[in-house]
């Protein structure tokens, strides 16, 4: 009975290569499209100082999406669609002209070599809770029990000390 329930799941966008705003609006279209997932809202554009090696300024948001893949599934998924984009794997933390992280996944948490929810990095990277509290400030990390709204809060009190 509840197989087909949809859990909500937070996918974190970014893109630093090519067309990134018409890249992103493709990617969230292709998202809703695929079967098993509906995107809900999403944050707007905002760009960003790339974290890691030199590279150019990225375009980061956040979408809400309801979801009845399994998280390993929900991952294959996100893989297919920066494929189908174009993105090359060279470095880590390299340009790219997509990535697709997914972030929270109901209130999962899970740590196995291939996947991690909630995302390790999500706590340090304003790039993610930003546009993130734009459109789920009360969300709960299912780690630390602390608010989107209240990590962005930290991250930034920490950033100005
Ligand atoms: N993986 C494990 N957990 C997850 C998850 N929750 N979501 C695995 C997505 N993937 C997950 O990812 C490598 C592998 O991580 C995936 O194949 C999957 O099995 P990747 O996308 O190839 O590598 P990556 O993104 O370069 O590495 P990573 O460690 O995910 O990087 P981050 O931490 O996401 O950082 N600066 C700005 N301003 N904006 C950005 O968006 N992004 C990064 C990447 C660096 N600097 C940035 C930005
Ligand atoms: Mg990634």
């Amino acid at each position: 009975m509840t197989e087909n329930c949809p859990t909500q799941a937070v996918i974190a966008l970014g893109s630093n290569l090519g067309d990134r705003e018409n890249t992103l609006n493709q990617a969230l279209a292709t998202l809703n499209q695929t079967e098993g997932i509906r995107v809900i809202c999403h944050s707007r554009w905002l760009e960003t100082k790339p974290v890691g090696p030199e590279q150019p300024d990225y375009l980061n948001g956040c979408a809400i999406i309801e979801t009845t893949l399994a998280p390993q599934q929900l991952l294959d998924a996100l893989l297919a669609i920066e494929k189908q984009f174009g993105r090359v794997r060279k470095e880590r933390w390299g340009a790219r002209t997509l990535d697709l992280d997914i972030i929270f996944y109901g209130e999962l948490v899970l740590d196995t070599p291939q996947l991690q929810i909630p995302h390790p990095r999500m706590r340090e990277r304003s790039f993610v809770l930003l546009p993130l509290a734009e459109i789920a400030p009360n969300w709960r990390d299912p780690v630390t029990k602390i608010t989107v709204g209240e990590l962005l809060a930290r991250l930034t009190t920490a950033a100005t000390h």
